[in-house]
């Protein structure tokens, strides 16, 4: 550390050099990124409120209310106004707390397993190894999606918990939420539903019209759901969501800190301190967009994807890994060969897309940053690498 401090001149010279590296949303490169700059009003409403800590809620009464306010939209929006809710600092936190819920509604059972698809995010090996939970992986079909009778085998005396995915990480499918939950009726196994992605992108799917198979709380079976506001909710970092059905989940297993400003109060998170400036900033956000901002802007991104859907189609040697559902396209190879050399080679060109190498697939997200510009330069470049392989 330096004795002295610097100028501030100088610091920010230091810093600009420092960061040359990094990307920007709109150099139109990050093609692979489920992340997305942030609306700009929310980006300023975030500065003026950055020291808000709703790790003290009794400090910041007016955040608090703020976020139980948000969560009754959320349940709004997700099919259920009765659920409660917190904001976390992003999916693999929600995905976490919703592990350790489905644990310890089961203290009975000494094994306890969690099944998931083959497909899940990696939060859920992440949470499974931290809480001594055994991952019961379900296989997909050949067009990636959940194999329902390799799900049904899999559960057993020792299930505490299943997870139906609502936008897969590498594809943006979605699960057979509602057969899944069928399939565990009657049984008392925690069924939590990772929507991370898709959350701020099914519900407005459907306004505009798209056939989108049942995966809130309209389904009964399912206990909880994790939405995340920094990825289509276009909050800033780090904002995620985790909702519940039952409120009477907190009161049982939720934890207590007794010496705080505002005394005793049960919450499930993960983190002390907790940042309550994304949290205000998503709930100006949802008041600057509304429903209707929402939707055109998933439109867009929709409109992207169908763009992006026609050009591979036109390039020989590549096809699509399957049919998107939303903003989410897997690019694959023809003849089966694998993805990994297009995927350097693009890279040598700067286009950061993400690379699943189990699935043979590359993914481009159709996030609101990227442009149709873009994409015509992608898919030009593409298309020269694809002839130059002769694959
Ligand atoms: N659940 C699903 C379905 C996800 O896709 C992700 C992350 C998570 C949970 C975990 O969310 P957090 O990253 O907020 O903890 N999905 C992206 C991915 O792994 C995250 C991401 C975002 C990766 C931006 C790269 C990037 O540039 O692909």
């Amino acid at each position: 550390m330096l004795k002295e401090g610097l100028e501030k001149q100088e610091i920010l010279k230091l810093l600009e050099k420092k960061l040359e590296k990094d990307l920007s949303y709109d150099s139109g490169l990050i093609l692979g990124s489920m992340c997305t700059e942030p609306l700009d009003f929310a980006k300023k409403i975030y500065i003026k409120y950055i020291s808000k800590n709703l790790g003290d809620p009794g400090l910041f009464l007016g955040t608090a209310a703020l976020e139980d306010e948000l969560v009754l939209e959320i349940g709004e929006l997700f099919g259920n106004k009765d659920i409660i809710g917190t904001f976390t600092t992003g999916g693999s936190e929600s995905n976490l707390i919703a592990m350790r819920i489905a644990k310890k509604l089961r203290p009975e059972i000494k094994d306890p397993e969690v099944v998931v698809s083959a497909s899940a995010h990696i939060s859920f090996d992440k949470a499974a190894d931290m809480l001594g939970i055994k991952l019961r992986k379900v296989q997909l079909r050949d067009n990636f999606e959940l194999d329902l009778n390799h799900f049904e085998s899999l559960i057993n005396k020792n299930t505490c918990g299943v997870v139906g995915i609502a936008g897969t990480t590498s594809l943006g499918l979605i699960d057979p939420i509602e057969d899944m939950g069928k399939i565990i009726e009657g049984e008392d196994i925690f069924y939590h539903i990772d929507a991370a992605f898709g959350g701020f992108v099914l519900p407005f799917l459907k306004i505009l019209n798209y056939k989108i198979p049942p995966w809130d709380f309209s389904v009964k079976t399912i206990s909880s759901i994790t939405a995340d506001p920094h990825k289509m909710g276009l909050g800033v970092i780090p904002s995620g969501g985790y909702f519940v059905k039952d409120a009477s989940i907190l009161q049982k297993i939720g934890f207590e800190i007794p010496y705080l400003a505002g005394g005793n109060f049960k919450h499930f998170h993960m983190v002390g301190t907790r940042p309550g400036g994304p949290i205000i900033a998503f709930w100006v956000i949802l008041r600057a967009l509304g429903i209707n901002g929402f939707v055109e802007m998933v439109k867009k991104c929709m409109d992207n994807t169908k763009y992006l859907v026609k050009r591979i189609s036109e390039i020989n040697g590549i096809k699509l890994a399957a049919n998107p559902v939303m903003n989410v396209v897997g690019i694959t190879t023809e003849n089966g060969e694998s993805i990994c050399e297009i995927d350097e080679l693009l890279r040598n060109n700067k286009w950061m897309l993400g690379k699943f190498v189990d699935f043979n697939l590359i993914r481009v997200v159709l996030m609101p940053h990227v442009k149709r510009e873009h994409l015509s330069n992608f898919t030009s470049d593409l298309e020269k690498i694809v002839k130059k392989l002769n694959l």
